[in-house]
């Protein structure tokens, strides 16, 4: 049983058997996310010391300007990931393809692949506003020891093993679920440890938080628009308070303990919304689900949606079942 104060690296020792096909693997993968994570805090927190901060000059495939911590973030990550061979494919937002490990070894058994936004909401990194890492794995559909092809990745997000997120905020913590539960884990800086400090994470089934960038209000689909004149009218428990800090994990990770939604519709500016379906939106209803809360498009299942490209994106409800409900009522009417 999961106790308080645990170390992340026991916890993983002791909830490995609740793995089906339990070989370890999927326990060395987790280890390794927790290493990359604490390298990533380190150069996350001195990015205001040094010279580290502002845009690296490239951009990513999305065409958006990169900061220089989302490109060494997305270095370590798959470093630590391809140097210790446990998984057989990575794909990352900051990359335009995949990436197939040891495709060339017929000898290699490894069966997981990992998908990762290694540093979500840099935006905020100049003004010393938490981001976060956000993960996703799943194992290959294909045979193992053959290289890894897009199949494997356009899997619908139910069928994730795992998923989480590391939130670089006021404190360090990493937060996953392996689909047993939602656990939280908060870095001691000084010795450089995860202890279980959330075991059990679960959202209230309702909440009276709203995350949405109202500054595209007239671009919101009317449902949309009727849902957020719902959450400012006076009457029962509302208005509700809006609360939103442009950073998907942090938005997230303060709505699971208060009781919220997250919001990022479409619009007529943008489509489908944002937020990518296999590096963001998957990995967080993944999660919001085993925290017994709700994830969609406004229609739709977010688990349940076949993903057609690697960097697809999808409008997203995230957060407190009811209000991710209410929110639905609304766009389908
Ligand atoms: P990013 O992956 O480029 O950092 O974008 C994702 C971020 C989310 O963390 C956040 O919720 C959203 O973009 C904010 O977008 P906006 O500034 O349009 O409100
Ligand atoms: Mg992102």
């Amino acid at each position: 049983m999961s106790k308080k104060n645990q170390t992340l690296g026991e916890f993983i020792i002791e909830n490995q058997t609740e793995f089906k096909y339990s070989s370890g693997e999927l326990s060395k993968l987790i280890n390794a996310i927790r290493l990359a994570a604490k390298v990533v805090n380190h150069e996350v927190n001195k990015a205001g010391l040094v010279d580290i901060i502002g845009a690296a000059g490239d951009t990513n495939v999305q065409g958006e300007d990169q900061q220089k911590l989302d490109v060494l973030a997305n270095e370590k990550f798959i470093q630590t990931l391809t140097k210790r061979e446990i998984v057989c494919g990575i794909a990352s937002e900051e990359e335009d393809d995949f990436i197939s490990i040891n495709s060339q070894d017929e000898n290699h058994q490894n069966k997981y692949i990992v998908l990762i936004d290694p540093l979500d909401g840099s935006s905020n990194i100049d003004v010393n506003v938490s981001v976060g890492t956000i993960f996703s794995i799943y194992r290959r559909v294909t045979p193992v020891g053959t290289p890894v092809t897009l199949q494997d990745f356009l899997q619908p997000g139910r069928n994730q093993v795992a998923a989480g997120y590391v939130i670089y905020g006021t404190s360090t913590m990493l937060v996953y679920t392996t689909g047993h539960g939602v656990n939280g884990f908060t870095l001691n800086p000084a010795i450089g440890t995860f202890y279980l400090s959330h075991p059990n994470m679960e959202f209230p089934e309702t909440g009276k938080i709203y995350s949405i960038n109202e500054g595209n209000y007239n671009h919101f689909p009317q449902g949309v628009k009727d849902y957020l004149k719902y959450c400012q009218k006076e009457e029962g428990d509302r208005p509700y308070t809006s609360r939103y800090i442009g950073s998907l994990v942090s938005d997230f990770h303060r709505n699971m303990i208060k009781g919220g939604i997250y919001i990022y519709p479409k619009s007529s500016m943008a489509s489908n919304g944002k937020l990518r379906l296999l590096y963001e939106c998957n990995p967080m209803a993944f999660l919001a689900e085993q925290a017994n809360a709700k994830a969609s498009d406004g229609f739709t299942r977010i688990l349940d949606i076949e993903p057609t490209e690697l960097h697809q994106r999808v409008p997203f409800f995230c957060g407190s079942r009811k209000m991710v409900e209410k929110a639905e009522e609304f766009m389908s009417k």
